[in-house]
C-alpha cells in the first residue's frame, strides 16, 4: 500500500531533492502533489525519471485525505500551513525551524533518535537544521562511547543552505567578477564569491547568531540535554556540502582504535582518514551523497578525553531532503502514517517532552 504524498516549496532548492529522493528509494507512492506559491503555479517538476509533475498553489490546497506532506517553503509559510495540513490529518515533516523546539513536535535524525517520532502530539515532526544533522550522525557513535560532554564547532557552509537564491548569487558573482561586473549583494551581507561570511541568520543578544543557537540547541534536543556546544557558523563560496571541523570532550577516557571502530560500523558515516595527501573527504566529493563522511580524527591532546575531527555531507540531502525522507520511511516503518495512526489518537495520559 502506498501514500498520498504532498511536497510543499516543490520549486526550492530541497523540494525539488526531496522530490528525487522520493523518487530514488522508491518512498510508497499512490499519489503526489507538488506546491509552491501562486508565482509557480502551472509550472512543472519531475518526480524521477518519468514522471512530471504540475505545480499547485498551496494557498487554495486542500490537505484532506493526503497522507503526509514534507514542507521546506520557508519558516512563515510552514508556520502558516502545517498546522492547516496536521489538522486535516495530513502527518507532515517539516524542514524549517519554526516548530523544532516546540514540545510535542519530534526533532529526529532516524539513525540516532527514531524512536522519539511516536511522541509526535500535534501531527508535525521536525528535521534539524543542515549542520545539525551530519554532526549527529558522527556524534552519536562518539557518545554511545565516551559520553560527549561539550562540543565546539566551526562550520564551512555552503550556499545552497540559504536556498536558490543564495545558489544564483554565488554563480552571478563570480561570472561577474571575470568581466568587471560590481557584485550584487542581495542575499548575504557581503560578497560571497572570492570570500567568506561569518554570519548566518540573525544576530542574537549574546552575540551569536540563530544558526550557531540552533546548533546548541538541536543537539541537546536529538541526542542528550547535556552537551554544551559552541558554534562559529560560517559561510563560504561552496555551492553544495556543509563542512565542519568539530572538536569534543567527552566524560571518559577517549580511544582513537574504539572511536575509528565505532564510525566504521556507524549508519549513515563513512569514515575515509587516511592521513596523507587527499586521505580526507572535501564538499565537492560528498554532492549527491547520502552519506557524512569523517575524516581527519585525532586525540585533542589540550583538554582531558578530547577528539577532534573534519564532518562533511550534502547539506541538500542529510541536511535536509534525505532525513525529511528518512523520517517518512521509519513513519512508515513504525505503521505511524494514515487517518488511523495512532498519532491522531486523543493522548490520555500527560504531554511527554518530544
Ligand atoms: P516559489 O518558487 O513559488 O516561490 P528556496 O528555499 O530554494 O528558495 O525555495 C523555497 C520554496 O518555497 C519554493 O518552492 C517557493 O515557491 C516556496 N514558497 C515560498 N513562498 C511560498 C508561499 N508563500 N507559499 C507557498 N510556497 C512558497
Ligand atoms: C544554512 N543551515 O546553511 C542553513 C539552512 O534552520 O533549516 C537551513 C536553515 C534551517 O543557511
Amino acid at each position: 500500500m502506498g501514500y498520498r504524498v504532498a511536497v510543499v516549496g516543490a520549486t526550492g532548492a530541497v523540494g525539488r531533492e526531496i522530490l528525487k529522493t522520493l523518487a530514488e528509494r522508491q518512498f510508497p507512492v499512490d499519489d503526489i502533489v507538488a506546491l509552491a506559491s501562486a508565482r509557480s503555479a502551472g509550472r512543472e517538476v519531475s518526480f524521477g525519471e518519468k514522471k512530471v509533475l504540475k505545480v499547485q498553489n498551496l494557498e487554495t490546497f486542500d490537505f484532506t485525505g493526503w497522507d503526509i506532506a514534507l514542507f521546506s517553503p520557508g519558516g512563515a509559510v510552514s508556520a502558516k500551513y502545517a498546522p492547516k495540513a496536521a489538522a486535516a490529518k495530513c502527518l507532515v515533516v517539516d524542514n524549517t525551524s519554526h516548530f523544532r523546539m516546540e514540545p510535542g513536535v519530534p526533532l529526529v535524525v532516524p539513525e540516532v533518535n527514531a524512536a522519539a517520532l511516536k511522541k509526535a502530539r500535534k501531527g508535525i515532526i521536525a528535521n534539524p537544521n543542515c549542520s545539525t544533522a551530519q554532526m549527529m550522525v558522527a556524534l552519536k557513535p562518539l557518545h554511545d562511547l565516551f559520553r560527549v560532554r561539550r562540543v565546539v564547532v566551526s562550520t564551512y557552509q555552503a550556499v545552497s543552505g540559504a536556498g536558490k537564491s543564495g545558489m544564483d548569487e554565488l554563480f552571478s558573482q563570480t561570472k561577474g567578477s571575470f568581466v568587471n561586473d560590481a557584485p550584487t549583494i542581495a542575499q548575504f551581507t557581503k560578497q560571497i564569491a572570492f570570500n567568506l561570511i561569518p554570519h548566518i541568520d540573525r544576530f542574537m543578544e549574546d552575540g551569536s547568531t540563530k544558526e550557531e543557537w540552533k546548533m546548541a540547541v538541536e543537539t541537546r534536543k536529538i541526542l542528550d540535554p547535556d552537551i554544551k556546544v559552541l558554534a562559529t557558523c560560517v559561510r563560504v563560496p561552496v555551492f553544495i556540502g556543509h563542512s565542519e571541523a568539530i572538536s569534543i570532550e567527552c566524560e571518559k577516557p577517549v580511544d582513537l582504535e574504539k572511536a575509528r571502530a565505532a564510525l566504521r560500523k556507524a549508519p549513515g558515516v563513512v569514515l575515509r582518514d587516511e592521513r596523507e595527501d587527499g586521505g580526507y573527504v572535501t564538499p565537492i566529493e560528498c554532492v549527491g551523497e547520502d552519506d557524512t563522511y569523517v575524516s581527519r580524527l585525532r586525540i585533542d591532546p589540550t583538554v582531558e578525553n578530547g577528539l577532534a575531527f573534519w564532518c562533511v555531507s550534502d547539506n541538500l540531502r542529510k541536511g535536509a531532503a534525505l532525513n525529511a525522507v528518512q523520517i517518512a520511511e521509519s513513519l512508515h516503518e513504525q505503521h505511524l502514517i494514515g487517518k488511523d495512526s495512532p498519532l491522531w489518537q486523543p493522548v490520555a495520559r500527560p504531554e511527554e517532552p518530544a
